[in-house]
This record gives structure tokens, C-alpha cells and sequence, in this order.
């Protein structure tokens, strides 16, 4: 049975990402009508408003990170709301704020099902594979670490986060729509053995069968969570990311990458990240993302039963 009950959670930070503007998507998703929209599917929706952290002062990277004690201050605030509303059987959505707030919110995620005997799938759903470290990373944005920091490769801090190292082990994730990767991120990626379903696959066999094997071997005992960093889509029809990469899934890929989630009936909780007002066109992407996530919670089309 999937959970009924609903959390929205803010962050409005773009304390991680190499572009300004990701602090305003939690209002923009409100705007577009992310509440209502849920609960018009029936699902008891909560907003708990927004969380609260460190200005970003905008600095250069040191040793290897920007604004790690800002980043690592954010992280925390949400890994523990994103816990409070686990631990009351409730679904959180966090709506970011860029994605290295996906540390926090996985990292909660993590010791949840730790503390419930839980199997863990991530499904992370991006342009970028997200698992730089300091000595790969082209930037020092660590919006760019939170899968590797996640799977132990990472600043101490936020390593930690989950009260267990790794958090994650790195079989538990499956990326989809991947076709930005530095380098050497590509490297550790395949020396991890990390299972992406990159944009050359899903070109070759189809969103269906990436999503098949993305979803085999959930059962009754797993939890589902989805991170949904906004720049997964093509930036044609989602052009409000910091980060667009040309290429991506389009609308009725996404539709459908979304939809074969939903019938898993498995979704335990959700990010929803990246998304840039300051770059959207008329509050279009913010209007797509809560369409999607619309089909992410059952919106059925047609006559499925
Ligand atoms: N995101 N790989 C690039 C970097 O700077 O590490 C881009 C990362 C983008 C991260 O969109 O969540
Ligand atoms: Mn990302
Ligand atoms: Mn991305
Ligand atoms: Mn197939």
C-alpha cells in the first residue's frame, strides 16, 4: 500500500550549485501548485514551510569544496526534518534547493530504513551522475559529490550523516537519463560499479525497458526513493535548471519514466531539485515538474485500472 500521507519540506538554498537562483524553487513549485495538485489525488498533503540556514556567501572553492560549512549546516537541517516526517509513516517531499541537499535527505532516508530492517532503492533522476569528489571535481560545487558522498567518498561531515558509513552501498542506486559526466567522475563511477541508465541507452532500448530493469527486484519490504533533479529533462521543455545538458528525456519519456514509478506503488520519498526560477520562463518548469510528480503519485491516463 503506498503512503497517503504527505510532507512538503523547503529549502531554499543554492549553498552547493555553480548558479544562483535554486533558492527560489520551493516558492516556484507552491506557485505552480504542488499542494493542491496532490490533493486533488486524494493524498493528505502537509507543508511544513521552509527550512532555515546559512546565507551563501558565494566564495571560491577551498581544498577542493565551496561553502562546505554552509553546505554541511543545510544538509543537516534537512536530514532531520526529512526523518521527523519518516518516522511519523509520513512521505516527504523536499523541495530544493540544489542537489546537494540530496546528501540530507538520503542520508535520512538511510538511517530510516536502518532503523526499520528496510531495503533501500535510489532512483536518481539526472543529467549528471552527481559522484565527483574533491579531487575530480571541475568546480568545487557539491551539488556536483551527493551520490559519492553518499557511498563514503567524501568530507568527513557529511560522510557521516546517516550515523553510518557509507550511507548507502552503491548496488542500492540506479541513475537514469545520465549524459554529463566529468572525466574522472566517469572513472569512479565505473570503478564503483554504479548501474546508470545513461541517455545512449535509453536512445537504444526506450525509457520502458531502463525503467523495467531500474524497478526489477523492488519487493514488499523496499523503500522507494526517488531523487528528481529538475535538469533530468531536456532543457527544450525545462529550460529553469542551473545546469541544462541538451539531450534529454522529453515530456512523454519523462511521463512515462514517472508513471511505471507510481505502479510500483513503492514511493517512500521524494527530492525534487535544481529547479531555477531565475532561469525559468514563466514559471513553466516549476508547472512541469508539478505535472510529472503528478504522474509520480498515480495520475492516470486513460482508462488504466
Ligand atoms: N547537479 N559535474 C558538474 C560539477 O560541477 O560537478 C555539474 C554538476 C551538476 C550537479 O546538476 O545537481
Ligand atoms: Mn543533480
Ligand atoms: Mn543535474
Ligand atoms: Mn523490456
Amino acid at each position: 500500500m503506498s503512503i497517503r500521507q504527505i510532507s512538503l519540506i523547503g529549502a531554499p538554498t543554492d549553498i552547493g550549485a555553480g548558479a544562483r537562483g535554486a533558492s527560489m524553487g520551493p516558492e516556484a513549485l507552491r506557485v505552480a501548485g504542488i499542494a493542491a495538485t496532490l490533493a486533488a489525488h486524494g493524498l493528505e498533503v502537509a507543508d511544513r514551510g521552509n527550512l532555515a540556514g546559512p546565507a551563501n556567501p558565494w566564495l571560491p572553492p577551498e581544498g577542493g569544496y565551496r561553502h562546505l560549512a554552509e553546505v554541511t549546516a543545510w544538509n543537516q537541517a534537512v536530514h532531520d526534518a526529512m526523518l521527523a516526517e519518516l518516522r511519523a509513516d509520513r512521505l516527504p517531499i523536499l523541495l530544493g534547493g540544489d542537489h546537494c541537499l540530496g546528501l540530507g535527505s538520503i542520508s535520512a532516508v538511510a538511517r530510516h530504513c536502518r532503523e526499520r530492517g528496510r531495503k533501500l532503492r535510489v532512483l536518481w533522476l539526472d543529467a549528471h551522475a552527481d559522484f565527483n569528489t574533491s579531487a575530480l571535481t571541475p568546480s568545487g560545487n557539491l551539488h556536483g559529490m551527493p551520490v559519492a558522498c553518499l557511498c563514503g567518498h567524501g568530507p568527513q561531515a557529511l560522510v557521516e550523516m546517516s550515523g553510518a558509513v557509507p550511507a548507502i552501498d552503491p548496488k542500492w542506486v540506479r541513475q537514469i537519463g545520465i549524459r554529463s559526466v566529468d572525466p574522472g567522475e566517469k572513472r569512479f563511477v565505473h570503478e564503483v560499479g554504479l548501474e546508470v541508465f545513461d541517455m545512449r541507452f535509453i536512445d537504444e532500448h526506450g525509457m520502458r525497458h531502463a525503467m523495467e530493469l531500474a524497478l526489477a527486484t523492488l519487493d514488499a519490504n523496499t523503500h522507494l526513493h526517488v531523487s528528481f533533479d529538475v535538469d533530468f529533462l531536456d532543457p527544450d521543455i525545462a529550460p529553469g535548471v542551473g545546469t541544462t545538458v541538451r539531450g534529454g528525456p522529453t515530456y512523454r519519456e519523462a511521463q512515462l519514466c514517472m508513471e511505471m514509478i507510481a505502479d510500483t506503488g513503492r514511493l517512500a520519498s521524494l527530492d525534487v531539485m535544481e529547479l531555477n526560477p531565475a532561469l525559468d520562463l514563466r514559471n513553466q518548469t516549476a508547472e512541469l515538474a508539478v505535472d510529472l510528480i503528478e504522474s509520480l503519485f498515480g495520475k492516470s491516463t486513460l482508462m488504466r485500472a
